[in-house]
């Protein structure tokens, strides 16, 4: 796989699309990245490597409905912040649920799975657990104190970190904290490591957004006590002009070369003013060096891919990249005969639980279709954000012919394009394309426009060009990213194929 040269080590993103919070482990040779994936399901899609250039998504840890429990979470909660890492032949994934099941550790001897049903570690209050083991073998997880429950909710206790027992789900100790940053806000994302005659504990600071950074602190054993490094945050874009903003939230691996290196999350801000993000928090990779025992990260480098081809032919089940709504794509979608058919339950895109199922929006500008048959429902093509920012073309077959709507969807605003189209197999269209122009102007401001059109039978009709921006991190700001994808809300629609290309460069 080729990438643009830049400096950069790798591809990046490294993983593109809706993939935040990243941690990483490695295991003979082998990369295992884990990402969050809030209220979809399947949840935490497991990535594998072997040269940390081609990565293949192997599996998902959370494909049966009790394992994370999403049914009823609010947007925004739901799967948040995974820690991948590997003991005595087994693999951890310790994450929280938010307003969900709360803080979980699942078991795995296969990283492709099945992976267990999962153990609770009761009376854990806080967000993004790590786990770490001492020489003796003691089970420590390290979190972020943010009260997510009780009187004290929004509350920040800093880092803290409890000994638990792994079998049981029991705290052997209350929770203490250990380091609460530089004083930048939502200390978060811990992970310990030892190395050398330290124990390092790496944070990410400033919050998610264009503040966020990457500190560390050491000491001489896991409970500290923590030394900060004098250049923290040690990585951040922050007020600087590289296209890859928000970088934070990383997890520190020794790279193929023997060279460390940072995997953490960013935004790629597009439009005049860098500010909307259409693909939300990818996941990216830097370099970093060891001076006097302290990590030095080079700046996260842009390193696209040439172009990505996502093309799937129904001819075989759904495959791992199937996402679908606080339920499993199978519930609503089954594929027989070469197509896939949605069948709808009363539900639209503006639901909680809409019969759509969907994939990862790769690259920022992109041309998606799906080929329909509507004459037993009505149903379409969707880029959604969340149930109240979504876009889409759908079809319907009335009387003699096909009717096509284009409707664009963002909290209290709502607008629709009509058309008309011969009976039969219809050609649905979402294309998103990059402004048209750098020049000043109100053209320049977006980060894309987003494209709503049609064909059957040798006609089309081009309904609606809907500014991008208000489908991007920034705006919808429910911490996931673009899916493009299928849906019903009448009857029972058959998709033949989905194809979803494009490119960045
Ligand atoms: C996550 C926190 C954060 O738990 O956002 O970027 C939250 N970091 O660490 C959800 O991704």
């Amino acid at each position: 796989m080729q990438h643009a040269s830049s400096g950069a080590p790798y591809p990046n993103p490294l993983l593109p699309g809706f993939n935040p919070d990243p941690s990483v482990v490695r295991v003979e040779g082998t990369y295992y990245i884990v990402t969050s994936t809030f209220e979809y399901l399947p949840g935490l899609p497991v990535y594998r490597s072997t040269d940390f250039t081609e990565w293949e998504q192997i599996g998902n840890i959370g494909v049966r409905p009790q394992q994370l429990q999403l049914t009823d979470v609010p947007t925004g909660t739901g799967v948040w912040a995974p820690t991948i890492r590997h003991r005595d032949g087994v693999f951890y994934v310790i994450v929280t649920v938010p307003r969900g099941r709360g803080c979980v550790v699942f078991t795995a001897t296969d990283p492709a799975g099945p992976w267990s049903e999962g153990t609770v570690l009761e009376g854990l209050n806080g967000i993004d657990p790590d786990l770490a083991w001492d020489q003796d073998g003691t089970a420590y997880v390290t979190f972020s104190g943010l009260l997510l429950e009780g009187p004290d909710l929004g509350k920040h206790l800093g880092i803290q970190q409890v000994r638990v027992d792994l079998e049981t789900g029991k705290l052997l100790e209350e929770p203490r904290s250990i380091w609460s940053g530089s004083g930048l806000m939502f200390p978060e994302a811990p992970h310990l490591y030892r190395r050398g005659q330290y124990w390092y504990l790496l944070i990410a600071e400033g919050g998610t957004e264009r503040g966020h950074g990457v500190s560390i602190a050491r000491g001489p054993s896991p409970e500290g006590p923590f030394e900060p490094c004098p250049a923290n945050p040690f990585l951040t874009a922050r007020s600087t002009t590289r296209p890859i903003q928000n970088t934070g939230h990383g997890d520190l691996i020794e790279g193929p070369d023997g060279q460390t290196l940072l995997v953490l999350l960013g935004v790629r801000p597009g439009g005049g003013t860098r500010a909307f993000s259409p693909l939300g928090r990818e996941t990216f990779v830097t370099r970093v060096e060891w001076v006097d025992d302290w990590p030095v990260a080079e700046p996260v480098q842009l390193a696209t891919r040439p172009s990505i081809s996502d093309t799937v032919s129904f001819d075989n089940a759904l495959d791992h990249r199937w996402l679908a709504v606080r339920r499993l794509p199978q519930e609503i979608a089954a594929v027989a005969d070469g197509e896939l058919r949605i069948t709808a339950d009363g539900s639209t895109m503006d639901d909680l639980r809409p019969a759509f199922v969907g994939r990862r929006q790769l690259t920022i500008a992109v041309e998606s279709r799906t080929t329909a048959d509507v004459s037993n429902g009505t149903g379409g093509l969707a880029v959604r954000y969340d149930e109240d920012h979504h876009y889409e073309i759908e079809a319907t077959t009335l009387g003699g012919s096909t009717q096509v709507v284009a409707r664009a969807t963002i909290p209290g605003l709502r607008q629709e394009w009509r058309g008309e189209l011969p009976a039969g197999p219809v050609t649905l269209h979402l294309d998103a394309r990059r402004p048209s122009s750098a020049e000043f102007g109100t053209e320049m401001m977006t980060s894309d426009h987003v494209e709503l059109w049609a064909e059957a039978d040798g006609q089309e009709v081009r309904l609606a060009r809907v500014d991008g921006r208000y489908l991007s991190a920034e705006t919808a700001a429910s911490f996931t990213g673009r899916v493009i994808g299928l849906y019903a809300t009448e009857g029972t629609v058959s998709f033949r194929g989905f194809e979803a290309s494009g490119s960045d460069s």
